[in-house]
Formats: structure tokens, C-alpha cells, sequence
């Protein structure tokens, strides 16, 4: 009796361990929704491509239209808004608007001198609006008739710059609005049979766009797309994906941003398991994750963009209106994005003659200036997995480990806090100055910068040791 007790206990016992873990596995699937438009994949894209996207970190991106023509100004009144959509703004009418064509005719605009400029900025890869939401194509597109064809300038602009940055070795990635405000059949939402109609109609145009762009320059890297917030697109997520695919047939290895994806939900970016769709997140527009709290993005691959002014992609005659971030500023984002695994693409909206107005060649000096003896802290560089210091930035490439000083601290003692296991054994700056290197406890060391450092963010890079199981010569404190 008290056997078969016993026994029938155990059996209950174990049968529930079996059912616990017979849950724990299965937890995750039962858990998510059969989605059929969801995440292609989980976890980062792996291929060499990919990887050529993650090392570059630096880019610039290139906002060009005709809205660089009015320049935030229409009929004598300026806007404060972001001069690309100014149409918007002073609700000029679509034919009004694209009537600019006539007058696009940049005379100064010579792709091999922005291709010189982009590569002197150090940045691996450029960004150029195919289409923004305008419609005017810098293409010769034949599915319509707002593109530089039909301009007094009437070159492929886009033909052009594809062939001098790959000529410098810069990467080309498009721009590419799915929103089109020229075009009859874009429907913000789908309210009738005649919507759905219409909007499939403007689907194809779609595809026979990017099929176009894809095969004409086969060179390209990088689908960007944008304008695909409305209900219209999250209602057709098959349509996402399926632009995806298509164009990865089209181009091996090419990487698509996460802001096209939809999935059977509407769910955008994410998908409603929260997978990442595309290839890496695009959502850092203008702003950066918290270096403190928002750890999970160093889980899959991003690229963050920003404007120089508060927000201006395309040309503004008038930049007193904004505030405008310093170089050092623009500097700092470009490192806070790298050390957290992520891309920065720093934005310039050339003029309608086709040059850069003077505080983007500025800045694109100074930073170019900086990457040429500091880029070795950015280019291939990854999150460093150390806790955050108020000084500046970690980034890390294997076993060499950089901190990029933004801030000095009155004491001119940097610390450094590492991981279990690892320990500093050497401490550089850069420019070949010396620092102390002094360990003052578990994991943490004081690292002293010499009497002049530099003027400019400096960058001081740490060889590193890492000893498994190696007995710990601190004690922990009783307290
Ligand atoms: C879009 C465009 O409307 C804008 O003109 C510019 O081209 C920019 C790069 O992209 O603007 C957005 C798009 C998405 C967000 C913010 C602004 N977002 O996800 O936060």
C-alpha cells in the first residue's frame, strides 16, 4: 500500500517535470501566429554582404529634387517645415508642383566632384533619393513622365553618381518612396473596390519602378524605402514582402531596411511576433537608442539617420530657422551609433545647381579630418558589451577595445569598467600618446590622459587579456 503510494507519487511528479518541460520547449511556437507575410528570418543576415553593410557604419545620405528648387520658400512665404515637403506645406497642387521641372537644371552639378567630397568625408556608402515623395524620378524612368528626361538638364543624374562613387569605392544605396504624390493611383487607404483597383494598378507601376532601378544599375547595394506608413500598404503586406523577394532575385545579396515590411497584421518593422522584418531596423531617424537602456538593439543589425539642421533632408534656403548641430555633435552620434552596433547616415540636401551649400563642406571636412586618424575606431567596429562610461563611447573590434573621450572629466582619470575575466593590459591614445594605465579594483581600472590631450574627441585603444577560471585576487566586501 504505502509502496504504491510512493510509486504513484513519483509518477505524478514525473510526468509533470515531462509536461514543464514538454511546455518550456514548445512554449515559443505555440505562442506565435502563423504569419505568412511575417520575418523571413531570425536573428541577423550572416552572408558576406552583410556584413559589407554592418562594416561600412559610415554613410551619407543624399536628399535631391525638385523641392531643392523653391527651397522651404512658395510665393514668397518660407516654411519652417522640412523643405521636401514643402508641397505639402503650401498644399500647391500636384501639376503646379512639377511644373518645377522646367526650371531643373543644375549647372554646377558634377557627379565625380561629390563622389571626391563623399570619399575625403570617409564615409564607405551614400544614400541617393531615386524618388522621394514628389514622384520626380532622378532616373530616366519609363513608367512616367516626371523624371530628368524631361528637364532642360535632361542627364540621369542617378545614372551618373552610381558610376563615380563606384568608381571611388563607395557602395550606392537607393532611396526609394513607395508613396507617390504624382501618381493618379496612390491611395492613402483602400475604402472601395475602385480604391483596390486602383491601388494594385500603382503596385505594378511600383514593381516595374524598382525592377527598372534594379536592373539598370546592378550595382546597387541597398534598397531604403520609405512612405509606407499609410493603411493603403498595411493593407496589402504581401506586397512588402514580395518587393523584398523580388528584389533579391533581382540583385544578389542586395539588404532591404526594415520601414517596408508589413505583415498579414499591418504590423510594421517588427512583425506580430516580434521578429525583425527586411535586414536591419531603419526606425533611428533623427534620433539614437538609450546607451543605458535600450541594450536589445544590439540583437540585430540597424542603421540610424540623421539631418545636420532639426529637420531638413532636402535643400532650405534659410538655416537660421534651426538649430544646427555642431561637427562635434555630429561626431558624437556617429559614434554613439557605432558603439551600439548600429549605422550612421549623416544627411546633405544639395543645392539646385547642383553644389553643396558651404556648412555641409565644412562639416564634411571635419569629419573627414577625424576619420582619416580615428577611423579605425568606427569602420568594422562593434558594440564592446562594457557598461557605459559618462566620458564617451566604447566600440570594439575583437580583442581591441576603443574609447572615444567626448568628455573630459576634471580629475583627467577616465574609468573603465570591464567585463569578468578581462583584464587591460595596454593603454594608448591614437596619436601615439602614453597614458597610465592603474587597476583599482575588480574589473576596473583609472586610466590617466596626458597633461595636452588633444582639443578634438580623442580615442584611446585598449589591448585586452582574457583569462577563463584565473583565481580572482580581489575579495568581495562582507558587509
Ligand atoms: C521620411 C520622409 O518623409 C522624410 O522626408 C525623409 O526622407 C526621411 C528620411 O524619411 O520621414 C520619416 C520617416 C519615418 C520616420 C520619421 C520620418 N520614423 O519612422 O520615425
Amino acid at each position: 500500500m504505502k509502496k504504491q503510494y510512493l510509486i504513484h507519487i513519483l509518477a505524478v511528479l514525473l510526468l509533470s517535470v515531462q509536461t514543464i518541460q514538454a511546455q518550456e520547449k514548445r512554449l515559443p511556437s505555440e505562442l506565435e501566429i502563423n504569419l505568412k507575410y511575417g520575418a523571413d528570418r531570425l536573428g541577423k543576415r550572416r552572408d558576406v554582404f552583410m556584413q559589407k553593410f554592418r562594416e561600412n557604419r559610415l554613410g551619407a545620405f543624399i536628399h535631391w529634387g525638385l523641392y531643392a528648387i523653391p527651397g522651404g520658400e512658395w510665393k514668397g512665404k518660407t516654411y519652417r517645415g522640412a523643405a521636401e515637403w514643402l508641397k505639402s506645406w503650401a498644399k500647391v497642387p500636384t501639376n503646379e508642383w512639377l511644373q518645377l521641372m522646367n526650371q531643373w537644371n543644375p549647372e554646377k552639378f558634377n557627379a565625380k566632384k561629390w563622389a571626391q567630397m563623399a570619399k575625403n568625408a570617409g564615409v564607405k556608402y551614400v544614400k541617393i533619393t531615386t524618388k522621394h515623395h514628389e514622384g520626380f524620378c532622378l532616373w530616366p524612368s519609363k513608367y512616367t513622365k516626371y523624371t530628368v528626361a524631361n528637364t532642360p538638364h535632361g542627364k540621369d543624374i542617378l545614372g551618373e553618381l552610381v558610376k563615380a562613387y563606384n568608381d571611388v569605392d563607395i557602395d550606392v544605396h537607393f532611396y526609394f518612396s513607395v508613396l507617390d504624390w504624382s501618381h493618379p493611383d496612390w491611395r492613402y487607404d483602400i475604402k472601395s473596390k475602385e480604391d483596390s483597383i486602383a491601388f494594385q494598378r500603382f503596385l505594378t507601376f511600383t514593381d516595374n519602378q524598382l525592377k527598372e532601378l534594379a536592373t539598370r544599375y546592378p550595382t546597387v547595394k541597398d534598397f531604403w524605402f520609405d512612405g509606407t506608413w499609410d493603411a493603403s500598404i498595411k493593407k496589402n503586406g504581401w506586397w512588402t514582402a514580395h518587393a523584398e523577394h523580388m528584389l533579391k532575385e533581382l540583385v544578389p545579396g542586395v539588404t532591404i531596411n526594415s520601414r517596408l515590411r508589413a505583415d498579414d497584421y499591418g504590423k510594421r518593422h517588427f512583425d506580430s511576433n516580434g521578429h525583425l522584418m527586411g535586414d536591419y531596423e531603419s526606425a533611428y531617424e533623427r534620433r539614437l537608442p538609450n546607451p543605458i537602456k535600450d541594450l536589445q538593439v544590439t540583437k540585430w543589425d540597424w542603421e540610424a539617420c540623421m539631418t545636420i539642421p532639426e529637420n531638413q533632408w532636402g535643400y532650405h534656403k534659410d538655416w537660421s530657422l534651426s538649430y544646427i548641430k555642431s561637427p562635434v555633435e555630429v561626431l558624437s552620434r556617429i559614434v554613439h551609433a557605432v558603439s551600439m552596433g548600429g549605422n550612421m547616415v549623416i544627411n546633405f540636401g544639395p543645392q539646385p545647381d547642383g553644389d553643396f551649400r558651404p556648412e555641409e563642406k565644412e562639416l564634411s571636412d571635419f569629419i573627414g579630418k577625424w576619420m582619416k586618424k580615428n577611423g579605425e575606431c568606427i569602420y568594422a567596429c562593434d558594440y564592446a558589451g562594457w557598461p557605459k562610461q559618462d566620458w564617451g563611447y566604447y566600440t570594439r573590434k575583437e580583442n581591441d577595445i576603443y574609447m572615444i573621450v567626448f568628455n573630459l572629466p576634471y580629475s583627467k582619470q577616465l574609468t573603465v569598467k570591464t567585463t569578468k575575466n578581462v583584464q587591460i593590459t595596454e593603454a594608448a591614445l591614437l596619436n601615439g600618446q602614453q597614458t597610465k594605465l592603474i587597476e583599482v579594483a575588480c574589473n576596473e581600472y583609472n586610466i590617466s590622459i596626458p597633461k595636452t590631450p588633444p582639443t578634438e574627441p580623442f580615442v584611446i585603444k585598449l589591448k585586452i587579456k582574457t583569462s577563463e577560471g584565473s583565481a580572482n585576487k580581489y575579495k568581495d566586501a562582507l558587509t
